[in-house]
């Protein structure tokens, strides 16, 4: 078979499952656009590489896939950077596909040549710089491996031009890459986690991400019930539970309910599965589940024991690890510690909203508008942690968040690779005036492939999570958080193709039922109340158990 290099890529691209890919063309990269003018795979044009980056994040992580993306050379890779470290702290897989200038100009500061291959070291779980043609036979499907294998995360190719253009003749093309079944766990480890799991009385299960990537969720739930042990998970685990299960005490850490940080504290024994001990979820680490002896389990061996040092660990498939334990341990009712979280849950749910115009009650009003199988995607900052809060997460892979590197101008494009993933499932954007303004070029995008995304805009006029720790924590000296500028993003939409709706009052429930039963894509732009904050919320340092509760008390 003949193929030029950038013909070889795109049918091993489609080969691994590829259906769309998102990215700009540009001098480096345009034979490669030449060769997928060609194909049935389809392109879509973003307006800025690193929303590329962010739809491709968007298809793989409401689907579980690998995803992949385009960029050409200098600006094009250095734009999509920020979404490829966003994957890389969320453990997503995703491919970036980058043009290089022609191997002969690399180092000599040719036209738009940046060291792609070196920038990218940190923020990729590997990264190739093609040398010929006949490699991507290797490396394609490697990046593919890679990406998918053991804890998840992007892959970056750079393709120097010469290399696309290059002919090459394949007697066979090779399988695609698969993911690795991870490793399995020690049965004897197994059987001491299950002996320690019968002689606790305050167990507690720390749910994230991994166990989601692992697809463990049902052995989780399974686990919980069959043991009565209360779940609490991170801001990246949520959906693991639902939040109407009696076990379910909902996210912990800085942004999580008092019941849910105290029943952590309380712990005996916390069950800490493809979970990291984030900062976020641990408060000071020296403070978090004190009384606790900690099992671990998580696919990543570097994870087990960077933060806190487990009694018992293994690094392993989760949910064959799960499954193997599930029918170790001793079935137990634990009546009374069920009854103690309960009673904390029932005591201390999120800091009641006092007044109509909080923006929780926005976040469960969208919810009920919205149908239950809906993917909702949200930004950074307030309306993030009130939505992680608020919104009733039924399943997993339908809250996408950027977790762990908090990147303002998530959800939009984020929104976009979910809506093009699941065709006919009811796409929501939830952000803020902030957040919106890093990726707003992306409404072209949305306009231009007609995608049913509804986005609603949580307008306070501020960059309202800097400004509530300049409140709390600076002495109210707010400096660069409030916009004099406001926009009139309804007008914006409209410039875009976009139906948008200015709803002045948050709950004014019958104009949201109107602008959300709009066809195709609408912008909502809905004032809340410029000086609310989030709580609880623990002050850098503290313990979980230390925060402020709610605007009144401190105690
Ligand atoms: C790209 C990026 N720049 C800066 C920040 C720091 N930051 C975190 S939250 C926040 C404010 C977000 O404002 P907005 O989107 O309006 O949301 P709000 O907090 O008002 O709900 C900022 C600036 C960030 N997370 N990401």
């Amino acid at each position: 078979m003949q193929f030029t290099g950038s013909s070889l890529l795109i049918e091993l691209l489609k080969r691994q499952g590829i259906r769309i890919v998102a990215g700009i063309p540009g001098g480096a990269n345009l034979p490669l656009y030449d060769a997928l003018g060609q194909s049935d795979l389809r392109h879509i044009l973003v307006r800025h590489e690193q929303a590329g980056g962010f739809l491709a994040q968007g298809m793989a992580r409401s689907t579980g896939s690998a995803a992949a993306c385009l960029a050409t050379s200098g600006p094009g890779a250095v734009n999509l950077l920020t979404a490829i470290a966003d994957a890389k702290l969320d453990s997503v897989p995703v491919v970036a596909v980058t043009g290089q200038v022609p191997s002969g100009l690399i180092g000599t500061d040719a036209f738009q040549e940046v060291d792609t291959y070196g920038m990218s070291i940190p923020v990729t779980k590997h990264n190739f710089l093609v040398r010929s043609a006949p490699e991507l036979l290797e490396v394609v499907p490697e990046a593919f491996r890679l990406a998918l294998s053991g804890r998840q995360g992007p892959v970056l190719i750079d393709m120097p031009k010469d290399v696309q253009q290059a002919r090459v003749e394949v007697d066979s093309l090779p399988q695609p890459g698969a993911a690795d079944s991870g490793p399995d766990a020690d049965g004897a480890v197994l059987a001491s986690m299950a002996r320690l799991i019968a002689s606790s009385e305050r167990p507690v299960l720390y749910v994230g991400g991994g166990v989601i990537a692992s697809n463990a969720e049902e052995e989780v739930r399974a686990l919980s019930a069959a043991c009565g042990i209360p779940v609490v998970c991170t801001l990246m685990g949520l959906g693991i539970m639902a939040p109407d299960d009696p076990l379910s005490l909902g996210m912990l850490g800085m942004h999580g309910s008092r019941a849910t940080n105290v029943a952590v504290d309380r712990a005996d024994l916390l069950i800490a599965l493809g979970v990291r001990f984030d900062d976020r979820a641990t408060g000071s680490v020296a403070g978090f589940a004190p009384r606790a002896k900690v099992i671990h389990l998580d696919i990543d061996e570097a994870e087990i024991g960077k933060i806190r040092r487990p009694e018992i660990s293994a690094g392993c498939d989760i949910k064959r690890a799960l499954r193997r334990l599930n029918r170790m341990v001793a079935k137990a009712g634990r009546a009374g510690w069920r009854a103690e979280t309960g009673a904390l849950r029932a005591e201390h749910p999120f800091s009641v909203p006092l007044v109509e115009s909080h923006p929780g009650l926005l976040v469960q009003r969208l919810a009920a508008l919205t149908p239950e199988n809906a993917i909702v995607t949200v930004d950074v900052g307030q309306h993030q942690m009130w939505a992680a809060q608020w919104w009733p997460v039924r399943r997993t892979r339908t809250f996408l968040t950027s977790g762990g590197l908090g990147t303002m101008g998530f959800s939009v494009p984020a929104a976009m690779g979910a809506a093009l993933a699941n065709p006919g499932t009811p796409v929501i954007v939830l952000t803020g005036d902030g957040s919106l303004l890093i990726n707003i070029q992306e409404l072209a995008t949305i306009a231009e492939n007609n995608l049913d995304i509804k986005i609603c805009v949580f307008n306070n006029g501020h960059l309202g999570l800097v400004r509530q720790q300049q409140e709390l924590f600076y002495g109210e000296r707010y400096v660069a958080s409030r916009f004099e500028a406001r926009p009139d993003f309804a007008a914006i939409a409209r410039g875009f193709g976009i139906p948008g709706c200015t709803i002045g009052i948050q709950h004014d429930e019958e104009a949201l039922r109107r602008a959300l039963s709009i066809k195709g894509p609408v912008l909502l732009d809905i004032a809340v109340p410029e000086m609310e904050n989030v709580y609880p919320m623990v002050p850098p340092g503290k313990s979980n158990v230390e925060a402020i509760w709610s605007h009144r008390s401190t105690g």
